[in-house]
């Protein structure tokens, strides 16, 4: 692929060494290209020698999916970073993986369009990276997540050989879904190289709203009752007490004791019509119980609360010396339910465990916090974690909503699917790659149902 592409010192290696996993890892070395042409080549050399590729767009991954753990190929695809046309009239964009989703937000609002899926991480992550672990985000209750978006990819297969699935046409049911099978599949199937991904008109309006309450249940009872009058936000994100805590902190502010928790609400569509909305939204969580509602009188003051909002994880990794970052989903009607077991799990175990995230799509982030200096703070956190997975397992949820398997979700993965689909998950591996060469060891179950 050309010397200038390859990297082997350690320095380099070492920054590449983790993802936001921080997961120990140690590449073998570091391939950076800069055109699809050296993917192929890359991927035609590496089925040949035997050497397994690991992909990775920004290194955002929470759950290890972008290491390479064992002496693997580190395959950094940021510098394919072309946005190669944005269509007013076919409302598509086209680009290669390593433009960063915020940027392609911005390109294309400019232009009134909108790439509604939106990560926490947007600034920082990849396109590639989205689609590979098939990301959710913020806006995922109204508008769906980066899996509704993708109308196609080139990818390029072990060996060397450039898969085309979907395309332009917003429509298409012919054949198996590839599209759908590729997001998702954490590198585990293909490289993508490119993506025609859905844009829609931009809504030409937007309102941001904050709600405070003074029970730690407030925040849920508020979201279902505001769904329950009839408003679609886009934006429906919950933070409890610690989190609360921990944002104030992370602005050297203390939290009002009499907030346990707060909800953070962005609605969007006309001017008239966002009005109506917020409107709605604010009577509604005023009768579910709220204590404050505040619009943001300004956009300022709206892209302020939801930076905070953004800045959650790499907040509480500042402030506290470990954590292990679950992404559960259950049925929303659960939600409320579901957090208190799961913090009762926690306390049995003697670990604190905090909840914020995506009350919408009741997606939650739990944050089991611990100190790894303290004797058998693994033990504990892994049990808290198992009880945590066995709760959602119960109410018919999933172990992770948005951030994928990698290395840290695997267990949890093999305890929640049924064997028919175990089989099927390494049946697939087998024929993408069947000398296990793409991003070996992640995303499947730990082992193959009989
Ligand atoms: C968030 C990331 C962690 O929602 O998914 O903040
Ligand atoms: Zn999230």
């Amino acid at each position: 692929v050309g010397e200038e592409c390859v990297f082997d010192d350690p320095a380099t290696l070492r920054a590449y060494a983790q993802d936001a996993s921080r997961l120990a890892g140690r590449p073998a070395a570091l391939v950076r290209p800069r055109r699809e042409e050296e993917v192929v080549r890359l991927l035609r050399f590496a089925q040949q020698a035997r050497v397994a590729v690991v992909p990775r767009g920004a290194g955002t991954s929470p759950t290890g999916s972008a290491t390479a753990p064992s002496g693997e190929v580190l395959l950094d695809l940021s510098r394919m970073r072309r946005i190669l046309d944005i269509s007013t009239t076919d409302l598509v964009a086209e680009v290669e993986p390593g433009v960063l989703t915020g940027e392609l937000q911005e390109r294309v609002e400019a232009l009134g369009l909108f790439y509604p899926p939106d990560p926490a991480s947007s600034r920082t992550s990849t396109i590639g990276g989205n689609i590979a672990t098939g990301a959710g985000g913020l806006r995922g209750f109204k508008y769906g997540v980066t899996r509704d978006y993708v109308l196609g990819l080139r990818a390029v297969l072990m060996g060397g050989e450039i898969l085309e699935v979907g395309g332009r046409a917003l429509k298409d049911v012919v054949g198996y879904d590839l599209v759908r099978l590729l997001v998702g599949s954490e590198g585990t199937l293909a490289v993508i190289t490119r993506a025609v991904l859905r844009l829609i008109p931009l809504p030409p309006a937007r309102a941001t709203l904050l709600a405070t309450f003074p029970t730690p249940l407030g925040a849920f009872l508020g979201a279902d009752r505001l769904l329950a009058s009839r408003v679609l936000p886009r934006a429906l994100e919950s933070l409890d007490r610690d989190v609360i805590e921990i944002v104030a902190a992370a602005r050297g502010l203390e939290a009002r004791p009499e907030e346990q928790s707060r909800l953070l609400v962005e609605c969007d569509g006309t001017r008239a019509s966002v009005e109506e909305e917020i409107a709605a939204a604010a009577q509604a969580l005023r009768e579910a119980g709220a204590a404050l509602v505040r619009i943001a009188s300004s956009p300022g003051e709206a892209q302020e609360l939801w930076q905070e909002r953004r800045s959650i994880s790499s907040s509480i990794l500042r402030l506290f010396p470990a954590k292990r970052s679950e992404d559960v989903g259950v049925p929303r009607g659960q939600l409320a339910e579901a957090v208190e077991e799961m913090k009762a799990a926690g306390r049995r175990h003697g670990i604190r465990v905090l909840a914020y995230g995506h009350a919408g799509d009741a997606n939650l982030h739990c944050n089991l916090l611990f100190d790894p200096a303290w004797p058998g703070a693994e033990e504990a956190v892994l049990a808290a974690a198992q009880e945590i997975h066995a709760i959602v397992r119960r109410r018919g949820g999933t172990a992770s909503g948005e951030h994928g398997v990698g290395l840290k979700k695997r267990a949890a993965m093999t305890a929640m699917l049924p064997p028919a689909s175990r089989r099927l998950h390494f049946g697939l591996k087998r024929l993408f790659d069947p000398h296990n060469l793409l991003n070996p060891g992640k995303a499947l179950p730990l082992e193959e149902a009989g």
